[in-house]
């Protein structure tokens, strides 16, 4: 039977031919749908959503120590998150096949770097495969698992935005058995990595990295398309797509598996053409270890970019000598651009009103909240990776001490706090810092789509399960001061600031708000607002909350005076079909001008 997948349906559907037992990822762009996939449908795996991927990696290796096909799969930049055990993993290797799913992402769709994961494979010393499309995601990975038993590695598997995202024709097979036992086996030498047991491991690994070589050289995914002689060119992964479509004539050395490399193979390659190029995306990882044997390619990353994401266009300006110029629109009048933006209704807004106002340094993190650093909210000034708010505040107030006392604060979310951000917060009480931490409490992963995470008290498949007490939580890591807020009131927000921020303890501030996508999470919402025309007088207060649902319009003549004669240049207005009425805009008119149609005006919402 053949289906059409994405590269992600089908990396999932790959774990599950391969007899995968159990599944662990933390969500990430582009990576998220092979976890949902696998949750969804295949329900043989024992399938989590880990607290982070570090953590995944680990659930993922335990079972592959007690004979088990395992799968981790997280976003390229998660994979540095697990790289601590990953190194040695790499030493320890495993028992059932152990598979590590990085979903990498250039141009930067949904990230704060866009790292080529190519070189973990080099630097881990472990072998890596890269489909170019949906249906050799599935076969690589299930060719993964089998080299993973085979030369006892852990073995990466690398897609990229545009393979995992786009769809293609996959052929499905069945599932297969594995004949590894499932038990409890005690092997010191090869699973308790001391310093004595490491270093006979390591020989392994160098040894392991010949035989896989060795592998590599009769690997079909491995291959040369030998057409037009004149030109040769090497690629892999989403480059070969691109360079097939613009250069149909050429020769090509198709490479599936990106590290160990084939080099008798790529030898005889220069030797069957007469110019060889090398089309990849990012950094000049097949390029530099090519030069590294000795031969000369030509061009590489002298005519390829090396930032940002390629594409048909590009791969053939560049290839050509000429520069690339992004072709015209393809409308005479194209969508205007809109940049990522809260939802209207979302807590997070009412919080960086309360931030603006108080001319706070906010000191960001990762999700839905950095969205704060755009204007109009323009109170995000940091953003570095997952967790590392809570760290930086604390080495904020410890640089400045006395002086910097209520200037800035720490801001992160739940799934982001549960991440990367408990050990932080201990350091903030264990080492008796003054910061301030914002806590955005949504009740969800909101930047990937919505995902559970353990403070949401749901597992990925939907069933209830133990919920993190957030307040008991930071107690017992020492933090004495911890208040919860209704981000839809705004008041309330700004006093518990500003107490907080004067503080000489530690303290954490709890926004207790649920996204406003989260309907189980809601009793109802409110009625849509209304601006009423007669009284507004244009000055934006509303506007400047960024609302998608309020828009404002210049007027000229008799509209350019309010019904009691005060004069304005324009007026807002609110959509109805988008405004949830969370009031924010209600709370920040001066002039009355904003309407509630409930009987009384609601603070936020009525949340379960
Ligand atoms: C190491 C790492 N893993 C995963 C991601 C993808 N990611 C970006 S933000 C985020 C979590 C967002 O959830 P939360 O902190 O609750 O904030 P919200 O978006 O709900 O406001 C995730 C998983 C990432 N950027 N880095």
């Amino acid at each position: 039977m053949k289906r059409v997948l994405t590269g992600n349906e089908a990396i999932a559907r790959g774990a599950f031919e391969a007899g995968v037992k159990v599944a662990s990822a933390y969500p990430g762009t582009p990576s998220t749908e092979i976890m949902e996939t696998i949750a969804r449908e295949y329900k043989t795996i024992y399938a989590e959503w880990s607290p982070n991927e570090k953590v995944a990696l680990e659930v993922a290796f335990g079972a592959s120590m007690a004979g088990a096909r395992a799968m981790a799969s997280m976003k390229h930049v998660g994979v540095n998150v697990a790289a601590d055990p990953l190194m040695t993993l790499s030493y320890t290797g495993v028992r059932g096949g152990l598979v590590l799913v990085t979903a990498d992402d250039p141009e930067l769709y949904s990230s704060q770097n866009e790292q080529d994961n190519r070189h973990y494979a080099r630097f881990a010393k472990v072998p890596m495969f890269e489909p170019s499309d949906s249906q050799e995601a599935k076969d690589f990975v299930k060719v993964a698992f089998d080299v993973s038993e085979t030369y006892d590695t852990p073995v990466l598997v690398r897609s990229v935005t545009r393979v995992s995202h786009s769809k293609g024709i996959v052929e499905l097979e069945e599932p297969v058995v594995s004949s590894i036992p499932l038990e409890v086996r005690k092997e010191p030498e090869k699973f308790t990595m001391l310093p004595s047991y490491a270093r006979i491991r390591h020989r392994l690994v160098e040894e392991r990295q010949r035989k896989l070589a060795a592998f590599a050289e009769t690997f079909p995914g491995n291959r040369m398309e030998i057409d037009n002689p004149s030109v040769g060119i090497i690629t892999a992964g989403i480059a070969y797509q691109y360079a097939k479509e613009v250069f149909p004539d050429y020769s090509y050395l198709k490479l599936g598996m990106v590290w160990p490399l084939p080099q008798g193979l790529i030898r005889r390659f220069f030797k069957e053409v007469k110019r060889v190029y090398v089309i990849e995306e990012l950094d000049p990882f097949l390029e530099d270890n090519i030069r590294a044997m000795g031969l000369r390619p030509r061009g590489g990353k002298n005519l390829i970019p090396i930032t940002g994401e390629l594409n048909p266009l590009i791969v053939e300006r560049s290839l050509l000598g000429k520069k690339f110029k992004a072709p015209k629109a393809f409308f005479d009048d194209p969508v205007p651009p809109r940049p990522p933006n809260l939802c209207p209704g979302c807590p997070h807004r009412g919080i960086f009103y309360v931030l603006r106002k108080l001319k706070l340094f906010g000191i960001g993190d990762i999700g839905c909240y950095t969205l704060g650093a755009y204007p109009p909210l323009s109170s995000v000034d940091s953003c570095l990776c997952m967790g590392a708010s809570v760290g930086m505040t604390h080495g904020m107030a410890k640089a400045l001490g006395e002086e910097g006392k209520g200037k800035f604060v720490g801001i992160i979310g739940d799934s982001t706090f549960l991440h990367g951000g408990i050990h932080p917060l201990m350091d903030v009480a264990y080492n008796r810092s003054y910061a301030t931490i914002l806590l955005l409490d949504n009740r969800t992963t909101g930047m990937t789509g919505s995902q559970e995470h353990p403070g949401t008290g749901y597992t990925v498949r939907g069933e209830k399960t133990r919920k993190v007490d957030i307040v008991e939580l930071a107690h017992a890591l020492g933090i004495e001061s911890v208040r919860k807020v209704n981000p839809w009131n705004v008041e309330e927000v700004e006093k518990v600031v500003r107490e907080e921020i004067e503080k000489d303890a530690p303290s954490l501030i709890i926004s207790d708000g649920p996204c406003i996508l989260r309907q189980r999470e809601f009793k109802h919402y409110n009625r849509p607002l209304e601006v009423d025309s007669s009284k507004c007088v244009g000055c934006k207060a509303c506007v400047n909350l960024g609302c998608p649902a309020i828009s404002y319009q210049d007027v000229e003549g008799e509209m350019a005076l309010t019904a009691d004669g005060k004069k304005r240049k324009g007026i807002s207005r609110i959509e109805p079909t988008l405004c949830p009425g969370c009031h924010l805009c209600y709370q920040v008119c001066k002039f009355g001008a904003i309407q509630s149609r409930e009987e009384s005006p609601i603070l936020g919402f009525d949340v379960i």
